[in-house]
């Protein structure tokens, strides 16, 4: 990989920044970005890239700085390389994502009047449950592959259900979420495949979003009631939902996944959530911290103005690297290292700010359950083969996690 860093500032922006011709797009830093990521934070506090023409901040302090100002960095641009001021999305912008207040304010509030504390605890007996099952299941089996046997079975059975959806077409999911992160990036080769192969999924998910169609009972249903109530036309209660169904699974698939690869990896931290099952909570944290499912976001400036004293242009992209600020060692003390133990609490995995991840209740309660289970019913995680990676324009996760599992019980 070319990490080169000159001094030559481009035309278009002023003053002098480090230009880097690095492609955080491309499939070798994808596989490693941690080098790339360490290049750009001791390259400057904003750094050029070149080969988009876009701003980047990979350290702690800029990443915050630019999640905690959304009214000068705006998302309703667009959070991916494309401008919506310029180019038309490839699908009507999210209503909760793709807007900045009052108008995301409002949506928020839709769906924040539903997803509170309270559901989520309601939720856990059936949430653990569910968990305990699969994982018991898995032991058994011994060989497995962490990502179809559980990383992807579990979110695919748990959230589903829970949203209301039908059961025939689940398989829709996965592929449509990985369309909607894949065409965040630039339009390369992997931005076209998920495109193509997203494609087929969207009637499906077109269909599942209309109001009246997912199961009364579920959460789908009750977001359709509580944005009817709040004046949503049908289109946009369709359009609430589908968030839903964008970001809810390939994320909990991936943190669930790397969690698994994470423990395999390191038997310390294994024994240490064996040792007090009530440390999954905290394992998944530190995991979203470790492996951030979701790498990047852009922001849009939405006039000139400045970040750590560099003059940034009306209309410029900031690519920001969620998963360089949440190992910048400027924050984190030996920040390569998984600990479970560490407070992994202020990591911008999930954002931070207003549009800080509106599923992250949800998000944490997957992971929590899946890893109690696996504390409570797994003696042994081991490594057995080489995990793939999924290649993704904005998540990280894996295709393929061989592992041994050993039952408590035997
Ligand atoms: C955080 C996120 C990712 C992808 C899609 C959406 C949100 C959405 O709101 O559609």
């Amino acid at each position: 990989m070319n990490n080169k860093v000159s001094t030559t500032a481009p035309p278009e922006i002023s003053g002098s920044i480090p230009c880097l011709d690095l492609d955080p797009f491309s499939d070798e830093f994808l596989i490693n970005p941690y080098e790339g990521h360490a290049t750009m934070r001791v390259a400057g506090p904003v750094v050029w890239l070149e080969r988009y023409g876009v701003f980047a901040v990979a350290r702690y302090a800029e990443v915050s700085a630019v999640l905690s100002d959304h009214s000068t960095f705006v998302s309703s641009r667009g959070v991916g390389l494309s401008d919506f001021a310029k180019d038309k999305p490839w699908r009507p912008p999210s209503l909760l994502l793709e807007a900045d207040p009052p108008e995301h304010t409002e949506a928020r509030a839709v769906v924040s009047k539903i997803l509170n504390p309270k559901l989520l605890r309601s939720m856990k007996e059936e949430f653990q449950a569910q968990a305990d099952a699969v994982v018991a299941e898995v032991a058994a089996k011994g060989e497995i592959d962490g990502v179809k046997d559980l990383a992807e079975r579990y979110p695919l059975q748990v959230f589903p259900d829970w949203v209301g959806l039908d059961r025939d077409g689940r398989e829709n999911l996965l592929p449509y979420g990985s369309m909607v992160f894949n065409t965040f990036g630039p339009v390369n080769e992997l931005y076209s495949m998920a495109l193509e192969r997203g494609s087929a999924a969207v009637p499906w998910i077109t269909e599942q979003c209309q109001p009246g169609r997912p199961d009364p009972d579920g959460f789908g249903a009750q977001i359709h009631r509580e944005a009817a109530a709040a004046g949503y036309s049908e289109d946009d209660q369709a359009r609430l939902l589908r968030s839903f169904l964008s970001a809810g699974v390939d994320t909990t698939v991936h943190g669930i996944g790397s969690a698994m690869q994470a423990l395999a990896e390191h038997p310390a931290q294994f024994e240490a959530l064996k040792a007090d099952p009530k440390k999954a909570r905290a394992a998944f944290e530190e995991t979203i911290r470790y492996a951030s499912p979701v790498q990047t976001f852009f922001r849009t400036a939405n006039g000139d103005t400045e970040i750590a004293g560099v003059a940034i242009p009306e209309g410029s992209k900031i690519l920001m690297f969620l998963a360089s600020a949440n190992r910048d060692p400027r924050q984190w003390e030996e920040p390569n290292s998984f600990d479970i133990t560490r407070r992994a609490g202020g990591h911008v995995g999930f954002g931070f700010g207003v549009h800080a991840c509106l599923g992250q209740m949800l998000a944490r309660l997957e992971g929590e359950c899946v890893l109690n289970a696996l504390a409570r019913l797994v003696k042994k995680i081991e490594p057995a083969g080489e995990a793939k990676i999924q290649l993704n324009n904005t998540l990280r996760g894996l295709d393929y996690l061989p592992l041994r599992l050993t039952p408590s019980t035997s």
